[in-house]
């Protein structure tokens, strides 16, 4: 039996990449089932499947396991390979993943991820200034300590996942990570990155909430979605 993991959009849905893209990047199959955001919230209609009535959710049989970190912390007792080998890049990937899961709320609320828009942002207030200065300290710090070109070392791991939206997130609003650019470069040319940006592009469906969030950021200069 293989597992059924529930996303909603690719093209707003940055919480459902974390676990895609770490299991397609490892070769984990799953099925892949898909429930859109119909409107802002959508409480009611996911507690069908998922507890939180929120995204991602994976199905094992006769077992719910949700959250990205609960799913991704899941899967690492069964699969080889999601955290680093190397025990000191395990305790960065580990610190890292936890970070961002539990912070950098002024870049998740100022840049939303919305992978098919570009966006010319107003001036960053000291908030965002903090957490992009952090983005970038963290990625030179590992990809500098454990040679790269993924953020703990030479395999995608857990840490790539879970900044896998960020990268969106970076190019979307155009924002300056200096020389860690050259992972964003890296995971947007993952061919599970590419697969994921070709849904989102292809997607037609526009939640009115995400759209207004994006629109709110600054001056959208290039909309590449269809429809
Ligand atoms: N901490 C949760 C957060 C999940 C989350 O916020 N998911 C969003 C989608 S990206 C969601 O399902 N929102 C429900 C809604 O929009 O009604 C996780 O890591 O999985």
């Amino acid at each position: 039996m293989t597992y059924t993991l529930i996303t909603a959009n690719r093209n707003y849905s940055s919480w459902s990449l974390r676990p895609w893209v770490l299991m397609q990047a490892l070769g984990i199959r799953f099925t892949d089932r898909l429930e859109p955001f119909t409107q802002s919230v959508n409480y009611e209609a996911f507690r069908a499947f998922s507890p939180t009535g929120q995204v991602p959710c994976l199905i094992d049989g006769e077992r719910t396991v949700w959250d990205s970190l609960g799913i991704v912390l899941y899967l690492a007792e069964r699969h080889d390979g999601i955290w680093p080998q190397d025990e000191a890049a395990r305790a960065f990937a580990m610190c890292a993943v936890a970070e961002m899961h539990g912070g950098f709320s002024a870049l998740r609320n100022q840049c939303p991820m919305n992978v098919g828009v570009r966006v010319k942002m107003a001036p960053h207030d000291a908030a965002l200034r903090k957490d992009v200065a952090r983005i970038t300290e963290l990625f030179t710090q590992g990809l500098e300590s454990f040679g790269g070109p993924w953020l703990a070392g030479p395999d995608f791991t857990a840490m790539d996942a879970f900044y896998a939206p960020v990268a969106f997130r970076i190019r979307t609003h155009g924002l300056d990570v200096g020389a860690a650019q050259v992972w964003v470069d890296h995971i947007l040319a993952h061919p599970a990155m590419q697969q994921w940006e070709q849904a989102a592009l292809a997607e037609t469906w526009r939640e009115e909430s995400h759209e207004a969030e994006v629109g709110a950021t600054g001056e959208i200069v290039a909309d590449f979605r269809a429809g």
